[in-house]
C-alpha cells in the first residue's frame, strides 16, 4: 500500500485547512468567508475586530503569494453588530501562477469546510464599459468562465443560472443605489488582453475582464455556498481607452477608491449577517428579538 505517497484530494485538504484553522483560532465554525483581490486589502478592518490571523501558508494547502499588493494572511473577524465570523482570505492563488486549478480554489473550499455559507469575492479588473472610470465599484451579476478549464471533475452538473445570488446583490444595491451590475469573464492571463481581444469579450457579452473570480464562484456554487461578487474597474479594459495599462495604476486606483469600496463592502456583509437574516448558523448566538 503507498496511500502515503498519494496526495490528498482537495477536498479533503480542504477539511485539513478548516480544521487547523478551528484549532488555531478557537472558532469552530465561520459563517461568511471573504477574498478580497487588488485594492480590496484595506476593506477588512471596517468589517469589525481581528480575533485571530495567521500567515496563510502555516495553513494546508495555502501556497505564498505570487503579486504584490496581495497579502498572504488568513484573518478571522466579529462581525460589528451580528457578532457572526467572517474568515477573510487575504490569499488568493491565481490560475497564472501555473499550479492548476486546484489552489486556485482551495481557499472557496476550505471555507465551506469551516462552516461558512455565504462567499464573498472581490476584485480588480478592467472595465468595458467607458463610463466606468478607474475606481468604479461593479456589482458582478454574471459570468463567463473564459479559462478553458473548472475546478469540477466528473458528471458534476452544478447549474449555475444565479451563480451570484440575487438577493445578495439586492442587500449591496440596498446600501449603494448607485451600483451598477456587469458580466465578468475570467481570462487566464497573465497577459492582460489585446484591444481585439477585448472587444471579442464586449460582443460574447461581457463587461468586465480579469484574471480570478469564475472560479472561485463555480467552486462555491459547487458547495452550496451563496456567491456575493464586487468588481473594483482598476482600469478601462485595452484599448477603451488610448493609454497602456500598468499593475501600477492598479495600485493607485485602489487606493484612491479605498475608503468608498471599504464602507459598501463594510455595511453589506453587516446586513447579509445581521440578526433574522440566513446568514448565521452560529446556533450559540442569542435569538435576534425582533
Ligand atoms: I487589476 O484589464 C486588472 N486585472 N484580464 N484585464 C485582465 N485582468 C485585469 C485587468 C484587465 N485589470
Amino acid at each position: 500500500m503507498d496511500e502515503t505517497t498519494t496526495a490528498p484530494d482537495p477536498y479533503s485538504l480542504a477539511k485539513e485547512a478548516a480544521a487547523a484553522i478551528a484549532r488555531s483560532s478557537g472558532i469552530a465554525a465561520h459563517d461568511l468567508a471573504l477574498v478580497l483581490g487588488s485594492g480590496w486589502s484595506g476593506a477588512a478592518d471596517l468589517l469589525g475586530e481581528t480575533v485571530w490571523q495567521a500567515d496563510a501558508t502555516t495553513i494546508p494547502g495555502f501556497r505564498p503569494p505570487a503579486v504584490s499588493g496581495h497579502v498572504g494572511t488568513l484573518r478571522s473577524i466579529r462581525i460589528e453588530g451580528s457578532g457572526a465570523h467572517a474568515l477573510v482570505l487575504g490569499a488568493r492563488t491565481h490560475l497564472y501562477e501555473g499550479a492548476g486549478v486546484g489552489p486556485v480554489v482551495h481557499g472557496v473550499r476550505t471555507a465551506a469546510a469551516a462552516g461558512c455559507r455565504t462567499m464573498v469575492l472581490t476584485n480588480g479588473c478592467g472595465g468595458i464599459d467607458p463610463s466606468w472610470s478607474p475606481g468604479t465599484p461593479v456589482l458582478i451579476a454574471d459570468q463567463i468562465n473564459f479559462t478553458g478549464t473548472t475546478p469540477l471533475a466528473g458528471a458534476n452538473f452544478v447549474d449555475l443560472t444565479d451563480v451570484y445570488t440575487p438577493a445578495l446583490r439586492d442587500v449591496a444595491r440596498e446600501v449603494d443605489p448607485s451600483l451598477e451590475e456587469g458580466v465578468y469573464m475570467q481570462f487566464r492571463g497573465p497577459t492582460y488582453e489585446t484591444p481585439a481581444e477585448v472587444r471579442m469579450a464586449r460582443t460574447m457579452g461581457a463587461t468586465l475582464v480579469g484574471m480570478s473570480t469564475a472560479l472561485e464562484a463555480i467552486a462555491a456554487r459547487e458547495a452550496g455556498m451563496d456567491v456575493l461578487g464586487i468588481s473594483l474597474v482598476t482600469n478601462l479594459a485595452a484599448g477603451i481607452s488610448a493609454e497602456a495599462l500598468s499593475h501600477e495604476e492598479v495600485l493607485e486606483a485602489g487606493r484612491e477608491a479605498g475608503p468608498r469600496i471599504s464602507r459598501l463592502l463594510a455595511e453589506t456583509v453587516r446586513r447579509i449577517t445581521g440578526p433574522g437574516t440566513t446568514g448565521t448558523t452560529d446556533t450559540t448566538d442569542e435569538e435576534p428579538t425582533r
